[in-house]
């Protein structure tokens, strides 16, 4: 069949709208009509090259929600019909990694899903001309239509919206998962989160439900002090704006009179910046904070601290798509949703057409949007 798509051609150039050729579904595979797709920041990290594993041309996107429009043989758990949302982190429940229950990163087609290809090693997306167009992390959420492996496809409830749900395919499982499941943060606690945007923003939430009392916003854009104190942050930091280290001023905040060493229980870094997640880590409490990476880091950057920090009983970890197991949990995720439990909403502040969609990253890069959708 031929479907319309956003196709990056190149890195640092601008996506190109056109018709392409999609192959039909082979063994254990799924054909998805997208209905909607959220535009990450992960989309611009490797669309701007900085992606080690960045492959062009590629059909872009991992943030939708469909209706599976066909199954190939061998799919056994989704029909025609039924809605679904795309799974950067598949959950095969059968290789070491899902079977461990120590980890949501399923490795059964991760090979080829960094290779830009479907797990038998070929591509379902070519140009008019025959070139042939990678997927990417699996979904390729930027075209009409997609092909993706039935392990990488959560069924959910038919009564949710698209335009909402589809951002649960990352943002928001990323950030409420980074606080519920990776760091496992109690009522009462103390939280930082550097990085206020689409990411940060559900960490936010995630605080909110699990209780935490000091919920600290940390962010360059002054903008996203108000957007945080609709998602719970009680206390923002400019670190352009104070005298002296951003790290100090944490401590000093997070002091009390019984507590004089000062430091956050916990902190999360939602930016990709190395020096920020050195400054995550060491604005925690000696001998219990910890601090997880959310943010990537472009290719070639490494992240530094004393080992004393280590030492010292800090912890430093990190989580993919918020250690979700995702035909598991984002079902649940959705009804949390539905039931009103967290917010979507507010933080799509943009839609816009697949012909616009250069300009949702526009938006994105002048600091202007939360979450720009892509309707098609
Ligand atoms: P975003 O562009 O919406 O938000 C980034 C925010 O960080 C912005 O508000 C920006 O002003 C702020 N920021 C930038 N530099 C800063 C600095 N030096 N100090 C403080 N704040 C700073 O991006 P997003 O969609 O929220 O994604 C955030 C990061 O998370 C990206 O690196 C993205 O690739 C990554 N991500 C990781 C996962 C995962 O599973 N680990 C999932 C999704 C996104
Ligand atoms: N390809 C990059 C790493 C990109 C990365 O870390 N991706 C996250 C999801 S970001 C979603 O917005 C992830 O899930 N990582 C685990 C995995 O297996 O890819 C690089 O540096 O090579
Ligand atoms: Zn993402």
């Amino acid at each position: 069949m031929r479907t319309r798509a956003a196709v990056a051609v190149a890195a640092g150039q601008p996506l190109e709208i056109m018709e392409v050729n999609l192959e039909g579904p082979k063994w254990g595979e799924v054909l998805v009509e997208i209905k909607a797709t959220g535009i990450c920041h992960t989309d611009e990290f490797t669309l701007s090259g900085a992606d080690p594993e960045g492959l062009f041309p590629a059909i872009l996107g991992h943030e939708g929600a469909g209706v599976v429009l066909e199954v190939g043989p061998g799919v056994t758990s989704l029909k025609p019909g039924d809605h679904v949302i795309p799974l950067y982190t598949p959950e095969c429940r059968q290789c070491p990694s899902c079977l461990s229950q120590k980890t949501n990163l399923c490795t059964a087609i991760r090979a080829t899903q960094g290779q830009g290809l479907m797990p038998d090693g070929t591509t379902r997306f070519s140009m008019l001309d025959g070139t042939p167009i990678h997927h990417y992390m699996g979904c390729s959420t930027f075209a009409n239509h997609t092909v993706l492996p039935e392990i990488a496809l959560a069924k959910v409830r038919e009564d949710a919206p698209f335009d909402k749900i589809c951002y649960i395919g990352c943002g928001v499982t990323t950030g409420i998962g980074a606080v519920i499941n990776t760091a496992k943060v109690e009522i009462g606690a103390k939280a930082v989160v550097f990085g206020l945007g689409g990411i940060g923003l559900n960490v936010l939430q995630g605080l909110k439900l699990a209780g935490a009392d000091m919920i600290i916003g940390v962010d360059i854009n002054n903008d996203r002090k108000a957007w945080g104190e609709r998602f719970g942050m009680t206390h923002f930091v400019n670190p352009k704006e104070i005298d002296g280290s951003v790290v100090q001023h944490i401590v000093n905040l997070t002091k009390t009179p019984f507590d004089q060493i000062g430091g956050a229980d916990y902190s999360f870094d939602c930016t990709g910046n190395v020096k920020v997640m050195r400054d995550a880590l060491e604005c925690t409490h000696r001998g219990w904070g910890v601090s997880v990476v959310i943010g990537v880091a472009p290719a070639g950057a490494e992240i530094a601290t004393r080992p004393f920090q280590l030492v010292t009983g800090r912890v430093w970890k990190g989580t993919a798509f918020g250690g979700a197991r995702g035909r598991t949990d984002v079902p649940k995720i959705v009804d949390w949703y539905m039931d009103g439990k967290i917010q979507i909403d507010p933080m799509i502040t943009h839609t816009m057409g697949l012909e616009d969609i250069n300009k949702g990253f526009d938006l994105m890069h002048k600091g202007e949007s939360i979450r720009s959708v892509v309707l098609y």
